[in-house]
């Protein structure tokens, strides 16, 4: 992977990487960064069994504000750390799977959640923390108790974000619009995930309240070669903001398809070619080593300092 973000000397809008290399992930971690494996070489493993196990474990893939050159957030994706097979993704325990379960994990992963925003915030950052919840699991888990007892204290908290496929929104949009009109009271604010996999015409999200669409990763990868993709990002960027809402880049693996978003107006990125999901405390790593550091000068101040442009440090 490329340079830190915004710590080229060359140009100080690089934003390949985040992340930079990652080092310290054990072999297992480094292989479940993205979901090669296929579907029936996969091993499964029970949601309950993996619970009651303490196998779970919830990693973090930073969010890029792109146009601020700064993390603003992440999102929180379920790994299992199996004794004998390693680190195992979601499509070894979630295909097929019945809704007590997934509530049991979406109600263990929202607590984690709300539980890790004070350790990113002692690390110096207030971010934007997201979990993936299907629509069905919302209904059922008491999200305004949990949130209410396990919610940070800190009058800082700037709320949770729920992500929600869009498929799962048009099926029933009335009913997300309850959902998202209930959950605002406790500080919850709804993501449409994997946007333009959904078929939505966009009139059906016309009074939807959603604080981000994040572009599927089929319309991401190629944007800055493949016409169609272009034109379908172009246009879920231009939807988002005539929402009042911010678009969000899934699966960046290029550096054309960044420049490309980029220019499209794009405000928020994700994808291994900027940071990978990585385990919790690799995140705090990467953040303290952050704050440590000296903060960089603006460009601005740099050039008029005689030296060359930095970029920001988070
Ligand atoms: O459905 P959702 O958008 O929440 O999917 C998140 C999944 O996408 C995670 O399991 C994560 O491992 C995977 N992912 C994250 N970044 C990338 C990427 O750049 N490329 C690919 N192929 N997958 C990614
Ligand atoms: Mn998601």
């Amino acid at each position: 992977m490329g340079a830190v973000l915004g710590m080229s000397d060359s140009d100080p809008k690089d934003v390949r990487s985040w992340s930079g290399p990652i080092n310290n992930l054990a072999e297992d971690e480094r292989r479940s960064l993205v979901d090669s494996m296929s579907a029936d070489t996969r091993p499964r493993i029970a949601i309950a069994e993996a619970l009651r196990n303490r196998w779970f474990e919830i990693w973090y893939q930073p969010k890029i504000d792109l146009k601020r050159k700064c993390l603003a957030g992440a999102e929180a994706l379920a790994r299992i750390r199996h004794p004998h097979l390693g680190v195992l993704l979601p499509g070894s325990f979630l295909p097929d799977v019945d809704e007590e379960s997934v509530a049991e994990l979406a109600q263990h992963a929202l607590v984690a959640t709300l539980c890790d925003w004070s350790m990113f915030e002692e690390a110096g950052f207030n971010l934007h923390l997201a979990i993936n919840v299907p629509v069905g699991v919302l209904l059922k888990l008491p999200i305004p108790k949990l949130v209410a007892e396990y919610r940070p204290k800190s009058a800082r908290w700037p709320g949770l974000i729920v992500e929600v496929t869009e498929d799962q929104i048009v099926r029933d949009i009335a009913l997300a619009h309850d959902i998202a009109n209930q959950l605002q009271v406790s500080g919850i604010k709804i993501a449409i995930d994997d946007f333009g996999a959904g078929y939505s015409s966009f009139s059906s999200l016309r009074d939807l309240p959603f604080a981000e669409l994040k572009v599927d990763r089929s319309f991401v990868m190629g944007c800055s070669t493949d016409a169609t993709n272009a034109a379908i990002c172009q246009t879920a960027i231009d939807l988002a903001h005539r929402f009042g809402s911010a678009a969000v880049a899934e699966g960046i693996e290029t550096q054309a398809d960044l420049q490309a978003l980029m220019v499209m107006g794009c405000d928020f990125g994700q994808g291994v070619l900027i940071a990978p999901p990585m385990p919790k405390e690799r995140f705090l790593e990467l953040l303290r080593q952050r704050m440590n550091k000296p903060r960089a000068a603006s460009p601005k101040e740099a050039m008029q300092a005689g030296g060359k442009p930095v970029g920001r440090v988070a």
